[in-house]
């Protein structure tokens, strides 16, 4: 039978390139996995973080199968983000990608009964043709899912196809209330003395159904009468058993969880389940942790599912890559509906390598994935227009999307469009549903513009379904203010605009899916924004998944069924003013708010309640009523709010926006733009621009003002840059680049001779 060893304990790794070691290294630094060497400098803020190859060493011994002529395999489940496996000195398998599994057949390089070496030599340097190549978050290094030997009898379930688990099960519902399961296996070194047995459980591990085929006919389907469905509020999982028979005795034996359910999209009626109308609501999730990064515990999954499950949402987009097994297990088992994507982010490349690699990353999460029920979307890139467009650009889409159809034809495809990919043009139709990344609010243009947004998009593509894949704005905890404004960083601007995009979604259930960006908070190496530096600080979350912000309480009062009640502001403790004001999240219909035990308002509302009080002097109690559920907090009137509620940033950036205008004092920011030959101007990309430092300068300064962003080339967020104009940043940063902003940018640029 099959055998499963864990290789978690006892590693040696050092950072040093050291080359392929004889025998095991007893000068390397001794780690047990998951591990990554980014747990600290992924997000630390101290710069950049260590993107090298890194080498890990451990002996093992061959684990023993009762019959002579077993095989054994070395699984890693991801290595970020390249790996070579060597065992006792020989390579057995060389991976690209830093998210999917993989195996390599290790038996013949395997000495019974004494140590063998198994060296995995990992790296999370730059290649260029392997993905994700430029983007807002960190590229981890290391094992960071683990390693494990599996011992099979030499015939067994197939493990050699893109690290796939040899059994692939479609449940589809019929409509008379049963269910049929079509199954399918594959079978490595087979004879006709093998059979396969396949067995259907249901939830109580009651058999429902079963069928036997011979070991090259394993395709089958059974009929299972009296189905439950899988839903979101009752995932109900079957368990399918292939069972790899020689007589009387079980050779292998495999297993899938699976769920019985139907899902469409409809442009109109947004997204359907079994049935009915379900408008998708929820979160994306980046997998990493404080000073963890992405080296995680199955509990550490499970407990990030658990906060998305007790918010209300039912959807969850996985970006920007393939997550771990374990919370595709717990998004199977609490009932989310998932978009799983691959890293094909912000700019292309055009080497036809890089296409391959975008290639074998979908295989490996279609492979790998396609039992879970959870899975309903296959996401092909992301914001890939950032890069700007092309032909092929256009080409490599569609053939994503046909491979995507290829293996998989129950599911659907989608895109995450950069906020700027034009609402006409070649990117439209190529997935079966679509949707934007829009920041309206944040990067560009006010809250306010995304309803109308969605609304004209609407009304032009009656045709397509429309979604938003990410809209979200940075909230820190410590700042806090009366008048929250977009880019303050604050914690009440954030809840402010969570309110806002709510309601917009509550108010368009065709829209087929919302995805606020992020879940929780994430490391990015690169930035340097509202003060934390090397993190992107959207969260609902904190990294550390300690502290839920003001924000996720909006979502929650939008979404959760349960009786909830919240009084936002807690972390503005000390406050200044005559009045105060005080923000109630709940999904009851009346709240009443008390001020040191006296009743200050009873209000009915819509999950937003807003309410006037007068502090006294000192410390205040204010406790907020909603039936049997209450919530309270202390505030303490001070006479002046402590310094450490604002961003120093926030009042520099005003100043500065004031300086520009002075700087450009003698322009004409309303004359007709100018593009002499030989000059520079907002029709050039980052790149071009950079090679003159004068007309760098000028660039660098107009979006440190308007973005609050420090753009340096080679450094940081370059990468994502570096492929625009002045005119497609402007086109982003919206209303937020003052009137005339472009015309005084390009007024400057146009003074410097190119190079
Ligand atoms: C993009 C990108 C994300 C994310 C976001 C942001 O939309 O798709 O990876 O980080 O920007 O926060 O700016």
């Amino acid at each position: 039978m099959r055998n499963l060893i864990c290789l978690n304990q006892d590693w040696r790794f050092t950072r040093e390139d050291a080359g392929l070691p004889k025998a095991l290294p007893s000068d390397w630094e001794r780690v047990d996995l998951p591990h990554t060497w980014n747990a600290v400098d992924g997000h630390d803020g101290n710069g950049g973080y260590a993107r090298i190859k890194g080498w890990y060493a451990r002996s093992f011994r061959t684990p023993v199968q009762p019959l002579a002529k077993g095989r054994v395999y070395v699984e890693i489940p991801a290595a970020g983000q390249q790996a070579s496996v060597y065992v006792n000195g020989t390579e057995v398998i060389y991976h690209e990608g830093g998210y999917s599994n993989f195996r390599a057949d290790i038996t013949d390089l395997c000495k019974p009964d004494e140590d063998n070496l198994l060296v995995i030599a990992c790296s999370n340097e730059n290649k260029s043709n392997v993905y994700p190549q430029a983007a807002d978050f960190t590229f981890y290094g290391g094992l960071y899912r683990g390693v494990r030997l599996i011992s099979v009898p030499d015939t067994h379930f197939d493990l050699d196809y893109l690290g796939g688990p040899g059994l692939k099960v479609t449940p589809r519902p019929c409509e008379s209330g049963g269910a049929t399961f079509e199954m399918t296996s594959w079978i490595t070194n087979g004879d006709e003395n093998f059979t396969v047995l396949y067995s259907v459980k249901d939830a109580e591990g009651k058999e429902v159904a079963s069928a036997c085929r011979p070991f090259d006919q394993t395709t089958v389907t059974v009929y299972v009468p009296d189905a439950v469905k899988w839903d979101i509020d009752n995932p109900y999982l079957y368990t399918v058993t292939a069972i790899l028979q020689r007589r009387n005795e079980a050779y292998d034996e495999i297993s899938a969880r699976v769920g019985v359910r139907s899902f469409s999209c409809d442009p109109e009626k947004g997204f359907i389940l079994n049935g009915k109308e379900v408008p998708l609501r929820g979160v994306s999730r980046h997998q990493d942790r404080l000073y963890k990064g992405n080296a995680l515990s199955r509990e550490d999954h499970y407990e990030d599912a658990r906060l998305i499950k007790e918010l209300g949402a039912n959807t969850i987009r996985l970006a920007h890559y393939q997550h771990s097994q374990d919370f595709y297990d717990a998004c199977d088992e609490l009932g989310f509906i998932i978009w799983a994507e691959i890293p094909f982010i912000s700019v292309m490349n055009q080497d036809p390598a890089a296409h391959q690699n975008c290639i074998s990353q979908m295989k490996e999460l279609i492979i790998q994935n396609y039992n879970h029920p959870s899975i309903c979307f296959w996401g092909i890139s992301n914001e890939i227009l950032i890069g700007g467009i092309s032909d092929q650009l256009v080409e490599n889409h569609k053939e994503l999307n046909a491979l995507c159809k290829e293996l998989d034809d129950t599911r659907l495809t989608t895109i995450a469009h950069v906020s700027m990919t034009p609402i006409n043009g070649p990117m439209h139709g190529i997935t079966d549903v679509e949707s934007y990344n829009n920041y309206f609010g944040w990067y560009g243009g006010k809250m306010e513009d995304n309803g109308p947004w969605l609304d004209n998009f609407h009304k032009i593509h009656p045709e397509i379904c429309i979604g938003v894949s990410e809209y979200g704005c940075e909230g820190i905890i410590t700042y806090h203010g009366p008048n929250p404004a977009c880019k303050d960083y604050s914690e009440e601007y954030q809840a402010l605009y969570h309110e806002h995009l709510a309601k917009v979604f509550d108010e368009r259930p065709w829209i087929w899916s919302s995805h606020v960006w992020n879940m929780f908070d994430f490391g990015c190496a690169a930035r340097d924004e509202g003060g934390v530096a090397g993190r992107n600080n959207k969260g609902l979350i904190t990294m550390d998944r300690k502290t839920k912000k003001d924000s996720y309480y909006v979502y929650q009062a939008y979404w959760s069924k349960k009786p909830m009640l919240h009084l936002a502001g807690k972390r503005y403790a000390q406050r200044a003013g005559e009045t105060t004001e005080i923000r109630v999240y709940s999904n009851q219909p009346t709240v009443a708010l008390y001020l040191n035990g006296e009743l200050v308002e009873e209000k009915s509302a819509d999950k937003v309640f807003v309410f006037q009080a007068a502090l006294k002097a000192g410390f205040n109690i204010v406790t907020a009523v909603a039936g049997d559920l209450k919530d309270s907090m202390t505030l303490e009137k001070v006479e002046k709010e402590p310094s450490i509620y604002v961003l120093p940033e926030v009042n520099e950036r005003a100043e500065g926006v004031a300086n520009w205008f002075n700087l450009v004092g003698d322009l004409d920011l309303k004359a007709p733009m100018e593009f002499p030959e030989g000059k520079y101007s907002i029709h050039d990309t980052m790149e071009e621009i950079a090679k003159s430092p004068e007309a760098l300068k000028v660039m660098t300064d107009a979006i440190k003002i308007t973005m609050n962003m420090k753009l340096e080339p080679g450094v940081g967020m370059w990468d994502m840059m570096k492929s625009m104009t002045p005119e497609k940043m402007v086109g982003m940063a919206g209303s937020m680049a003052p009137e005339g902003f472009l015309e005084s940018v390009n007024a400057k640029l146009i003074l410097v001779d190119k190079l």
